[in-house]
C-alpha cells in the first residue's frame, strides 16, 4: 500500500484522516502513540525529524504539516473536491485554515503542553489559564465563521460539502471540552460538529480512533 497515514487519537491528525476516509482512499492508518512517547522514537523521527503528527507518506515521500498534507490529499484525490477552485472562495478556504492552523491549534497546544513554551512551573500554570479563556473566545470566532458560511448559503464550513475544515472545527471544539469548555455552550458550532461526526466517512475515521466527542467534565 503507497500511502500511510500516521495519526494519534484525537489529534490534530484527524483532519488527513477523515479526509482519506472521505476519499475513499486506500491507506494504511499508522497509530502513533503521543502518551507513551512513540513521536520521539528514533523510527518515528527518521520519519518526521520534529517527531509530530500528521505524517502521511506515500511511495517513500513524506509529507509533514497539516496544510501541506491537505493541499496533496486535493491534489491526488480531484474528484473529491476538498479545496474549492473559484479563486475567491479557494482563498477564503485558506484563510480559515491557515488561522486554524496557526491561532487557534497553538493556543491549545499552550494549554495542553506548556512545557513546550517554559520550563517553569508557574509560568505553566498561568499560561493553561490563560490559553483556556483565549481558547474560549477563538471558539466563538469559529462560531460566527460557520455562521457567516450560513449566511452565504454554504451548509458546510468550506463550501457545499463537508471537508477539511470540518474536520478541523470537530477536533477544534472537542479540544476546547478538554479544557474545560463546555461544547453546549456553543449550541451552533456544537450541533455542526455533531452533523459533521455523522457523516459517514468521518464517522469511521472517529470509529478507529474510538474518539468521545465531548470530554467536557463540570467543575
Ligand atoms: N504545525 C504542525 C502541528 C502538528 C502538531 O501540533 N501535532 C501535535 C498533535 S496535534 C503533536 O504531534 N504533538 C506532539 C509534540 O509536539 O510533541 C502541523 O500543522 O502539522
Amino acid at each position: 500500500m503507497t500511502l500511510k497515514l500516521y495519526y494519534a487519537p484525537g489529534a490534530c491528525s484527524f483532519v488527513p484522516h477523515a479526509m482519506l476516509e472521505q476519499a475513499g482512499a486506500t491507506f494504511e492508518p499508522v497509530a502513533v502513540k503521543l502518551h507513551k512517547g512513540e513521536h520521539k522514537s528514533p523510527e518515528y523521527l527518521a520519519l518526521n525529524p520534529r517527531g509530530q503528527v500528521p505524517v502521511l507518506s506515500d511511495g517513500g515521500e513524506v509529507v509533514t504539516q497539516i496544510v501541506a498534507i491537505i493541499a496533496y490529499i486535493d491534489a491526488k484525490f480531484p474528484e473529491s473536491a476538498f479545496i474549492p477552485k473559484a479563486p475567491l472562495a479557494r482563498a477564503r478556504f485558506v484563510e480559515t485554515l491557515a488561522w486554524m492552523n496557526n491561532t487557534v491549534h497553538p493556543t491549545f497546544t499552550h494549554f495542553f503542553m506548556p512545557n513546550k513554551f517554559s520550563d517553569d512551573e508557574a509560568a505553566q500554570a498561568a499560561m493553561k489559564r490563560f490559553a483556556a479563556g483565549q481558547y474560549r473566545a477563538l471558539m466563538a470566532e469559529l462560531q460566527g465563521l460557520l455562521a457567516k458560511a450560513r449566511a452565504a448559503g454554504q451548509d458546510w464550513l468550506g463550501g457545499v460539502h463537508c471537508g477539511p475544515l470540518d474536520a478541523y472545527a470537530l477536533t477544534l471544539l472537542r479540544w476546547g471540552s478538554i479544557a474545560g469548555i463546555d461544547p453546549e455552550g456553543f449550541p451552533e458550532l456544537w450541533a455542526h460538529v455533531q452533523r459533521t461526526a455523522q457523516v459517514p466517512a468521518v464517522a469511521r475515521a472517529i470509529e478507529r480512533e474510538r474518539l468521545q466527542l465531548n470530554l467536557y467534565k463540570p467543575a
